[in-house]
């Protein structure tokens, strides 16, 4: 999976130390020695960086007159780590001076791209962005799945039918055509998995709705196990979109508790409410509650996202108000002041959000940077170009 070069075309730096001020700051380069060879260090026993030898450490300095004292670390032939103080400003001009001297700067999973390959860095930045112990084992467990699917895809390559597909085409152009399509029907099924994969590493949106004083902001307090909205026993106590994060069965999802929906001539609420539809309207899935101590509530304006809600019958340690015909009674009975249904709740919206599983061997496009290079294989393998699946497969 890894390159067999080390090195890229050009060389490229990033600043792996967060942000920020800190007592050390660490900066890796990557690229040809010929074009480092204007880089201004000097080692305090005399040399610049050229002269040192791999796995070195060298004490120095960086800049030509007021210099900045750095550990610098030669890690490979095209490869070494700068170490400064943490300062921004330390940092921002060593990054400066590698710039005028052709380094390109760029963010560390960028690094890990260019030097390692496009899977190595969207396992990197899954597993960086998991959110939760079950996703970040998936992300784990995907490096093996990667490696021997890119394995399998160069031999593919390599064997007489893809390589040479211009002579192979002239021959048996059925046979290599099939071979092709069979290639991009398999990444069309790792790319039909792109959404699932998107929220190992990013929540689902999760929309709280419904009457005013049905007990959304409880419900979404109950889920997040902490007071995070306010809750009264008056309508029209939340008047914006409030969200806070949590895992379910594994999966991160963000819940929104909103404005309490009803007619009403208030300024105020009626903006509530509309930033309440249209979070509705963006939600991977939205819960409207029913108070079923009140009489049912149904607005038109609403009825597209009530259809397609997840109703919950709220307050169910409460007897039902007799206006509740039995036909109406459509969700899952929930109490946010005993706990009764909540995990009942919680299994259905996951179950709701992630239909499907993937089998264990498939791989998934982890990052958007993955997605967009199976779509760039896709696209060569769809124009028959041997050089250009090879190019691209290069990448991996
Ligand atoms: N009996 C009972 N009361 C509840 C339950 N959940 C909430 N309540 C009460 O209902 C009232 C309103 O609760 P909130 O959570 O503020 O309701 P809301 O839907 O966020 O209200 P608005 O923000 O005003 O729209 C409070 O007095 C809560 O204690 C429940 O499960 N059972
Ligand atoms: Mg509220």
């Amino acid at each position: 999976m890894s390159r067999t070069s080390a090195g890229s075309k050009h060389p490229v730096a990033a600043v792996l130390t967060p942000r920020g001020r800190g007592a050390i700051a660490t900066i890796a380069v990557a690229g040809e020695p010929e074009r480092l060879a204007e880089i201004p260090f000097r080692a305090v026993r005399g040399g610049g960086l050229e002269d040192l030898p791999v796995d070195r450490v060298a004490f120095g300095r960086w800049g030509h007159d007021v210099g900045e004292d750095v550990v610098v670390c030669r890690t490979g032939t095209q490869r070494f780590e700068i170490h400064c103080h943490g300062g921004p400003a330390a940092v921002e001009r060593i990054v400066q001076d590698l710039r005028r001297c052709g380094v390109e700067a760029v963010e560390p999973f960028g690094f890990v791209r260019v030097t390692e390959g496009v899977v190595a860095a969207a396992l990197a930045k899954a597993q960086a962005g998991a959110r939760s112990l079950w996703t970040a084992t998936m992300v784990v467990r995907q490096r093996d799945v990667w490696r021997s699917t890119v394995d399998r895809w160069r031999e593919r390559l390599q064997d007489g039918s893809t390589q040479g597909a211009t002579r192979a085409r002239r021959r048996n152009p059925v046979a290599t055509d099939e071979k092709w399509e069979q290639w991009r029907a398999e990444i069309a099924g790792i790319l039909h998995w792109s959404e699932w994969a998107r929220h190992l590493t990013e929540p689902f949106e999760v929309v709280v709705t419904g009457p005013p004083n049905a007990g959304k902001s409880s419900l979404v307090n109950r889920l997040l196990g902490y007071q995070r909205a306010i809750v009264y026993d008056r309508p029209g106590t939340t008047r914006d979109v409030v969200t806070g994060e949590t895992v379910l069965h594994g999966w991160p999802v963000r819940f929104s508790d909103t404005a309490g929906v009803r007619p009403t001539d208030d300024v105020l609420e009626r903006e509530g409410i509309r930033r309440a539809l249209a979070a509705a309207r963006r939600a991977d899935l939205v819960l409207w509650l029913d108070d079923r101590t009140q009489p049912p509530v149904r607005l038109a304006d609403w009825k597209d996202v009530v259809a397609g809600a997840l109703v919950v019958d709220h307050k169910a340690d409460q007897p039902r108000h007799p206006a509740w015909g039995h036909e109406e009674v459509a969700g899952v009975a929930v109490s946010s002041r005993t706990g009764e249904g909540i995990d009942a709740l919680a299994r259905r919206v996951v179950d709701r959000l992630v239909p499907a599983h993937p089998s264990a061997e498939q791989p998934l496009p982890l990052t958007r940077e993955l997605t967009a290079w199976l779509r760039e294989l896709d696209d060569a393998l769809q124009r028959h170009r041997a050089e250009q699946v090879a190019a691209v497969l290069r990448e991996a």
